[in-house]
Parts: C-alpha cells; structure tokens; sequence
C-alpha cells in the first residue's frame, strides 16, 4: 500500500520527463511557444523527495517539498542544452539546479544532486536568478541574486532584506569557485548580468541599482559598469543605459534577462519590464539593441513588450509575471529563449538570431503617446494599400 506512492511517483516523474514537446501553431513570426513547460516540480527527481529506505520511511511519505521551478539561465555545454534552474523548497528557499536536453525544447533532466554553491562571511539567506555567461576569459560566470536580512530593520520587521549580487565561476558546472560579493555604491542590487567579452580590458557589468529591496525608489534602470578584477568585483562608472519611463511596459522597473548575443549589427538583449496595475505588478518581457563599438549606447527598442503572459502562463505563485534569464543560441542561427511565467514554472520559446535582429530593428519604436501609436499603425495601413 504505502510503496504504492512511491511507485506512482516514479511513474509520474517518467512519464514528464519524457512527455514530447510540440510548437503552438499560432505565432507572431517573431518566436513560437510550446505547448508544455519545459520545467516544473513533476521534474523534481523522486530521490529529492521520498526516503526510499522502508525501515526509515514505512510509510512512504514526501519528506520534502518543492514549490516552484523557475528563473533559469542557459548554456550550451558540451553539446547539451543546459538551464540553471531557480528550485524554490515548500521552506521557501531558493536553490539552483541543472538541467539537461539534448535538443533544447523536451526530455529536461535534473542532474543527480542540486549545485553546492560556497558561502562568503556572510552567508546567503536566500539565492536565485543565476545568469549564466561564459566568458572570453575561460570561466563560467555565474550571477546571482544574495538576500539577506536588513540588519537595520526595525525588530518587528522580520521581512526587509538587502539584495546584491552574489559571483561564482566554475569550468565544469559542478564545482563552483565563490568570488567576493558584487561591490557596488549605487545601493542594492539584483538583475546583475556579466558581459561575455572584455571591452576596454575590462568586465563589463549590466546591474539594476535599487534603493530598496522591492522598490528601486529613485535608483533602477539597466545600468552598465566595469571592473578591473573579478576577485575583487568593485564597479565603476556605473551608468544607466536604458532607464525606466513614464507610461511603458517598464514605468515602475526592469532589468536584464541574459547576457546579450552578439549579432552583426549590434547586441541583442532581452530584458523584463514591470509596470503596476490594479491587480498588482505585471512583469512582461522586451528587447533593445546596442552598438558594437559602444555598449552603452541603445541603438534601437521596439515600442512595448515583446512577450507578455498568456493563458495558463497568467497564474501562479506570483501572477502575470513572464520573467528571462536565459536563452541559447544555436549554431545554425536558433535561438531558445527560455522564460518563467509567474514564479512557477519554466518554458521555452524558439527563433532564430535573424528574426529577432529584424524585430529589434525593424518594428515601430515608442512615441509615449497614444496620438503616436494612432499615427504609426495608420502608416503602416496606407503602406498596405492595394495589399488587402
Ligand atoms: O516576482 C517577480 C520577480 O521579481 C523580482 O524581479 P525584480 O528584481 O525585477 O523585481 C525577482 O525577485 C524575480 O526573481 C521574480 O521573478
């Protein structure tokens, strides 16, 4: 009786990872999604959960809980398709874990154990968002996310913590090297992403100043810094390159999803912007461009989002949130962008590194006014005359 829960466990866990994925035939050109996540607590492997010693475990009870997979950076390695899963525990706390494809899109595993990540002085409360980069200097950055509480709290505020961004690098993805915290003056940090090349003979840092933990007060935008010695992360001449605005899909906040992809007309990047509404914050996901020679120069951002949450992706843990970082690019030119919708679960949307240099490039930028839009789609409907 009791093994019996067990065994559909197993089942369960079996029959999902080997669920085969199927693109959504309606798309926008741009990307298509597909139809199954490509992450969720059904991937947790039976052996995270159950003791499956029956003398220990005689009644075949869960002995811990997974709550949520979500927010993981990407890589190709050694052929696979590698996401750095953010696993959040019923305790609530955040971990990262591997997964592996061999194409990407389906057939997600867990590795055996989740990553042992080492910890400075002062240790991590809670951890998550990882960006993956790997760098020209050889290593495998990873970025994350360090919150700890607020040793300034009043004591009845058990709930305000400091964000920053934790650094660790790794040649193999298993044993991870801790660098010092990131050290920043422009206040707290989360959404801190590691360029992929030296520029200048430096790191170079996309990082979202915030003054608060939720709240980026008067700090936030994407800001771009660099740093001399990843062993001693201090950021200079830190400057926001693309800020929030009154009225946009990014008014309250945004931040950078993975690290950007180099075309041959400028970086691609993906980003998250947060807007408030009535029913609370709505995370949707855009895209911008930036010049080669100058990577702190904005080239080029369509008007608004470039995807936002859908159907089932609208509910979770936190609803309406569509959040990125991490996306591969293939060799023949696709890429898998991978995304989080509301706090739960992982999905992949696939295009390719043209398209998505034409979107950037080519569709309408933001005129901030619905006069403006009014204007762009009618020109867009005369040029179409005789064509419909
Ligand atoms: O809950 C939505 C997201 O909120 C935070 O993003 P940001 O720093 O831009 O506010 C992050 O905690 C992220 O993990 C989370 O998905």
């Amino acid at each position: 009786m009791s093994s019996n829960t067990i065994d559909k466990a197993k089942k369960h866990y079996t029959k999902t990872v080997n669920r085969k994925n199927k693109p959504l035939s309606l798309s926008n050109g741009i990307y298509t999604r597909y139809k199954h996540p490509i992450i969720t607590t059904s991937h947790i492997p039976v052996h995270w959960r159950y003791d499956l010693n029956p003398e220990t475990n005689p009644n075949a009870l869960e002995r811990i809980g997974f709550n949520a997979t979500f927010n993981a950076g990407a890589l190709k390695w050694k052929g696979k398709y590698i996401i750095c899963v953010r696993v959040e525990g019923n305790d609530r706390k955040s971990f990262f874990a591997i997964a592996e494809s061999t194409n990407g899109i389906d057939g997600f595993e867990f590795w055996d154990k989740p990553c042992i990540i080492p910890q400075t002085e002062e240790p991590d409360t809670n951890v998550y968002d990882m960006r993956l980069t790997q760098h020209e200097d050889g290593w495998i950055y990873g970025i994350f996310c360090t919150e700890r509480k607020d040793p300034n709290a009043a004591a009845e505020d058990t709930s305000s913590a400091i964000a920053n961004a934790g650094i660790v690098r790794s040649k193999d993805l298993i044993n991870w090297e801790r660098l010092p915290d990131l050290i920043s003056t422009t206040g707290q940090q989360r959404n801190v992403v590691l360029h992929p090349e030296f520029v200048d003979g430096k790191y170079a840092v996309y990082t979202r100043p915030q003054d608060g933990f939720i709240s980026v007060g008067n700090g936030g935008g994407i800001g771009l810094g660099f740093i001399d010695n990843m062993m001693n992360p201090e950021v200079q001449n830190e400057k926001i390159i693309n800020n929030k605005v009154y009225h946009t899909v990014f008014e309250l906040k945004n931040g950078l999803g993975p690290a950007p992809i180099k075309t041959e007309q400028g970086w691609l990047h993906l980003a998250h912007g947060v807007r408030n509404t009535a029913a609370g914050l709505r995370y949707t996901l855009y895209m911008f461009m930036t010049d080669l020679n100058d990577i702190s120069k904005v080239t080029h951002q369509p008007a608004g989002h470039f995807m936002a949450p859908q159907h089932k992706e609208r509910i979770g843990d936190v609803s309406n949130v569509l959040f990125t970082n991490g996306w591969i690019e293939d060799n023949d030119g696709t890429i898998y962008i991978y995304y989080a919708s509301s706090d739960t679960r992982m999905h992949v949307a696939v295009s390719t590194k043209e398209k998505l240099v034409d979107y950037v490039t080519n569709s309408p930028k933001d005129g901030y006014t619905s006069a403006s839009s009014v204007n762009t789609i009618i020109k867009l409907i005369d040029n179409n005359q005789g064509l419909y």
